[in-house]
């Protein structure tokens, strides 16, 4: 059985931690400073692990192990949200780094490139599975500021260099670890989560053009008001969705923007940040109908209304193997503690899973709280969770 070395875990993780350190989390947008200072970081660490590393084109860590034989990609996201928590995303990468060490041949490890969709969707993980077009590279630009993707590549110092892709033929399949972002397994006294399904999402940028105009002496009669007219959609999807949505089905307003934004002024023009989630794919276009529905309706309007697309995902089912191998490893180092369950929030392995077999893990989330400085989980379950996933990762692999 192998055996972790928890000291040298959770060394890494706290020294991820330090890079790009807010308040008790991090803030390390993809291709930022503190985000390539992380993706060097994990290029060092692998290649003192004995493989052979790159950073690639899209920003990818690869370190590819140089033995012979068929190999376990592990794996998560570098990058995170904005002044959010110090474990989504590094718990994974850092245990794929702890897991290649202790088997010492077989596994790859990948620090994926902005599943945190600051500039695109799923680029990393989407451009090792081959499944991100030069083309698509061109259109992307950051969500925070606008900058465009070809820029921040050429600033963090990726550009020009070749994008890597996996050959399937080479990999039993991914497994990424990741904190649970909820509080299901916490609310149980549950302490590994065996992810049986990942949601899928659709991610809409919703625009409102009316007239800026005076707060004052613009009657109300004959005032275009956008921002009146996104409260209103708002209002509209709050009343329409409960009565077609599934059990899981969640939905987010993530950002409104008025603009100019200025007390006395009635904005001209205001912007929604729009998604929703499930697990069942029909249901999801089904939604996306209702949606355009209720945009039809709010552009009867005095104002005019447009929705464009940002990000789709599709969702993906668990490998069953896997699942069993993680479920048997649980058991063998938390008798009792552990559940399956489906994720409801998006992860790199739901893009693998389209080339190869996939598995995810979870430990628990302090509180249920994640995307959130204060983000955290007890290193009891960090290590434990690490025990586990090295277990079934050894026998994954002893078994193909
Ligand atoms: O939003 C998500 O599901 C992921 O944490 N980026
Ligand atoms: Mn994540
Ligand atoms: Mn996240």
């Amino acid at each position: 059985m192998p055996a972790i070395d928890a000291a040298r875990l959770l060394a890494d993780l706290h020294a991820l931690r330090a890079i790009g350190t807010y308040k008790t989390g991090v803030h390390r947008p993809t291709y930022g400073a503190d985000d390539v200072r992380s993706r060097h970081w994990l290029a060092e660490r692998l290649t003192q692990a004995g493989l052979l590393t790159e950073i690639d084109g899209i920003g990818n860590v690869i370190g590819r192990d140089p033995c012979p034989g068929s190999k376990l990609l592990l794996g998560s996201h570098l990058e995170t949200q904005n002044h959010a928590g110090w474990l989504d995303g590094a718990m994974g990468v850092a245990f794929g780094l702890e897991v290649a060490r202790t088997l010492g041949r077989g596994i790859d490890v990948a620090g994926w490139a902005d599943e945190e969709g600051h500039f695109g969707s799923f680029l990393g993980s989407r451009s090792y599975a081959g499944l991100l077009p030069e083309a698509e590279i061109d259109g992307c630009k950051s969500v925070d500021d606008g900058t465009p993707l070809r820029t921040a590549l050429a600033n963090a110092g990726f550009a020009g260099k070749p994008r890597l892709t996996a050959d399937p033929a080479r990999y039993r399949g991914y497994l990424e670890a990741h904190i649970e972002q909820g509080g299901t397994l916490e609310d149980a006294g549950q302490k590994i989560g065996v992810v049986t399904a990942i949601v899928g999402s659709h991610r809409f940028r919703i625009v409102f053009e009316g007239q800026q105009n005076h707060a004052g002496t613009t009657r109300m009669a004959v005032r275009r008001d956008a921002g009146v007219a996104l409260i209103k959609l708002g209002a509209a999807i709050e009343d329409r969705f409960p009565s077609v949505v599934g059990p899981r089905t969640v939905w987010t307003t993530g950002r409104i923007v008025l603009d100019p934004g200025a007390p006395s002024i009635v904005p001209g023009r205001a912007e929604m940040l729009f998604q929703f989630r499930d697990t069942d794919q029909a249901r999801l276009f089904a939604l996306e109908a209702e949606l355009k529905t209720l945009v039809e309706q709010a552009n009867q309007g005095p104002c005019r209304v447009t929705i464009a697309h940002i990000g789709r995902s599709v969702p993906r089912q668990m490998d069953d193997g896997f699942q069993t191998a993680l479920e048997r490893a649980a058991e063998r180092h938390a008798p009792g503690s552990h559940q399956r369950m489906p994720s409801g929030a998006g992860h790199d392995a739901q893009i693998m899973a389209e080339v190869m077999p996939a598995g995810m893990l979870f430990v628990p989330s302090i509180g249920g709280v994640s995307h959130h400085y204060s983000e955290d989980t007890n290193e009891a379950d960090i290590v434990l969770g690490c025990q586990v996933f090295a277990d079934a990762a050894a026998t994954i692999l002893a078994a193909s």
